[in-house]
C-alpha cells in the first residue's frame, strides 16, 4: 500500500514536472509588481486561437485589474515581444446580451471591465470586438487600448484562471 502511494505521489510530481516543463517552451513567464503572474504567448494567433491556447494549459486570456497594472503588463511586454510588432491580445471583448447590449467584459471570470484606456478614436466598434494593447508608443501613445477584429494574429497574454464559487439556487 505505502509502496503504491509513492509510486502515485511520484508519478503525479513527474507530472508536474513535465506540464511545468511545456508551460516553460510556450511561454515567457513573468510576475507583474502586482504580484500577478503572466504567461507570454512564443506565438502569434486569433483572439479566439489565444483563448483555446490559454486554456490547454489550465490558463485564460489575461485580465487587467487597474491602469497602473495596464502600465506594468506594457513594460514587460516591451522587453519580451518583438520591437517591430505593436499588437498585443489581452482578456477582453465585448459581450451582448439579449436585448443586443454590448459590454466590455474580461473572458477570464465574465467581470465587467470598470477602467478603459483606449487609444485615440477608440474604440471604433463594427465588428471589431476583441480588446488588444498597443504595448508600445503607437499613434503618440503607450500602453493604450483598442478594440480590433478577433481573427487578427497577434502576440497574447495568458493568466491562472480565476476559479469563482459555484452559487447554489
Ligand atoms: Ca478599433
Amino acid at each position: 500500500m505505502a509502496k503504491q502511494l509513492l509510486v502515485g505521489f511520484i508519478l503525479s510530481v513527474l507530472t508536474m514536472c513535465v506540464i511545468a516543463q511545456r508551460v516553460n517552451d510556450k511561454f515567457v513567464v513573468k510576475t507583474l509588481p502586482t504580484g500577478k503572474v503572466i504567461y507570454i504567448s512564443k506565438t502569434f494567433m486569433s483572439w479566439y486561437g489565444g483563448l483555446d491556447y490559454c486554456n490547454k494549459f489550465g490558463l485564460s486570456l489575461v485580465s487587467l485589474n487597474s491602469q497602473n497594472e495596464n502600465k506594468q503588463l506594457s513594460n514587460v511586454l516591451q522587453k519580451v515581444l518583438p520591437r517591430n510588432e505593436v499588437h498585443c491580445w489581452l482578456g477582453g471583448y465585448k459581450f451582448q446580451d439579449e436585448n443586443g447590449f454590448n459590454s466590455l467584459r474580461w473572458v477570464n471570470g465574465g467581470r465587467n471591465i470598470t477602467f478603459t484606456n483606449w487609444a485615440k478614436s477608440e474604440p471604433s466598434h463594427g465588428n471589431e470586438h476583441c480588446l488588444e494593447m498597443y504595448y508600445r508608443q503607437y499613434r503618440g501613445d503607450v500602453a493604450t487600448w483598442n478594440d480590433r477584429y478577433c481573427h487578427d494574429k497577434h502576440p497574447f497574454v495568458c493568466e491562472k484562471r480565476s476559479h469563482g464559487n459555484a452559487k447554489r439556487c
